[in-house]
């Protein structure tokens, strides 16, 4: 066990997770769906509508000139966040979706034609598929996955071979949400740019285990969500190359997005706000701040080794129980037990760990290909966080020995 990470004193400072859940306290192991919010970043968002709450960009009054403040500074802190080389490429989106779409609009269509091929990776969320698809249907373009190794890999000698001529783009996750995998991606971005290809990495399951740093990935997109990261839902990121986004259409029209609005002729804002067409989500940027200063108080490489220690704890356990089959065995992975029991289907195993107040997640995760990959409907996914605990762990597993005894 970690000695320096004190987990308990951390979650301490969860107001949610101090609850009972069906009469027993919560063991909330659903991280990859969504994090919990410190009283920290609840208490900016509520501090917003209690004191500074008016529209923002709009100068007229003082209100309006705090919320303007607020919100660019949030701005800053999520540039210093992921180092960006500088504010105006931080995009706010409502989230690691809208990211994707706005780059597939935006990006892809226009330089998609018929034969050419958006490299995506054979263990993505959907969110990371579809907008390509559609973006490809459009253009006569197709959408090729790369293969997936027994262990969860990314296979990288398939991922050369098809690096060709046709390939517009690669596009993959940081990390993948149903199977834990942290993808080698400094050596995959190298392979692509090497090809003249640009990446867009999904940073939805990387921003909340990870310190990410867009310039020394050299990344050309990084899209996440704040929700992943202890911070409101409806709030998230695109951060991209300048050069890409000065190349770019408009995504949304509307307000915000626009210079001068004629009926013959239609200008656009400079960067960023070319991209935030209407009112954004003001409370969500300031809470996302709080997150990032919150995290910013954390070691978070401490953090990370807490959360190692949470998986080998739980591998450990996993070997004692009857039945018990691990999907993704990566050797770089997050704390992510994607799993299966034998002759018990995974919603069954969820609803009956949620009678003893422990929530994970069962189904496909949104990543149906690579379920049918490994040949499952679904498995159930327990998620860890740095709030998680060691008695957590034994506390899963003792609930997993009775739906054993159950079914
Ligand atoms: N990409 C990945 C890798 C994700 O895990 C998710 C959400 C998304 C994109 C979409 O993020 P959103 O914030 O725009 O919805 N993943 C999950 C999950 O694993 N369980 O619930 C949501």
């Amino acid at each position: 066990m970690s000695a320096r990470f004190d987990a308990e004193r951390l979650r301490g400072e969860f107001p949610l997770l101090a609850q009972e859940i069906n009469g027993k306290p919560l063991v909330y192991l659903d991280n990859a769906a969504t994090t919990q919010k410190p009283a920290r970043v609840i208490d900016a968002v509520a501090g917003y509508y209690r004191t500074i709450n008016s529209n923002v960009h709009r100068g007229a009054h003082t209100l309006s000139d705090r919320a303007t403040g607020a919100f660019e500074d949030a701005r800053d802190s999520v540039r210093a966040f992921i180092n960006a080389p500088s504010r105006e490429q931080v995009i706010w989106t409502r989230g690691t979706t809208e990211s994707i779409n706005l780059v597939a609009h935006s990006f892809a269509r226009g330089r998609l034609g018929a034969g050419d091929r958006i490299l995506v990776s054979g263990m993505a969320h959907h969110s990371n598929i579809v907008p390509w698809q559609l973006a490809a249907q459009a253009a006569g373009a197709s959408v090729v996955p790369i293969p997936v190794t027994d262990d969860a890999r990314l296979d990288l000698d398939a991922f050369r071979s098809l690096l060709d001529a046709r390939v517009r783009l690669v596009a993959l996750e940081h990390v993948s949400n149903a199977m834990g995998t942290i993808h080698p991606v400094a050596e995959i971005i190298a392979a692509a740019h090497a090809a003249g290809v640009p990446v867009l990495l999904d940073g939805a399951q990387s921003v909340g285990h990870l310190q990410v740093d867009v310039q020394a990935l050299d990344v050309d997109f990084y899209a996440f969500s704040g929700h992943k990261m202890f911070a409101p839902t409806g709030i998230g990121v695109l951060y991209g190359k300048r050069a890409w986004l000065e190349a770019m259409a408009p995504y949304q029209g509307g307000g915000e997005m626009i210079e001068t609005v004629e009926f013959d002729r239609t200008t656009y804002a400079r960067l960023p706000y070319r991209f935030e067409a209407g009112t954004p989500h003001i409370a969500g940027a300031i809470g996302m701040a709080a997150a990032i200063d919150w995290l910013g108080g954390i070691d978070r490489e401490a953090a990370a080794r807490h959360e190692d220690e949470l998986l080998a704890h739980a591998l450990e356990r996993a070997r004692e129980l009857p039945g018990f089959r691990l999907l993704g065995r990566a050797p770089q992975k997050v704390a992510v037990l994607s799993f299966v029991l034998d002759g018990a289907h995974p919603q069954d195993v969820g609803t009956l760990l949620d009678q003893q107040g422990v929530a994970v997640r069962s189904g496909h995760h949104c990543a149906q290909p690579v379920m049918s990959r490994f040949g499952v409907p679904g498995t159930v996914r327990a998620s860890f966080s740095l709030y998680n605990t060691h008695a957590e762990v034994e506390r899963l597993f003792a609930a997993l020995h009775k739906v054993r005894s159950f079914l």
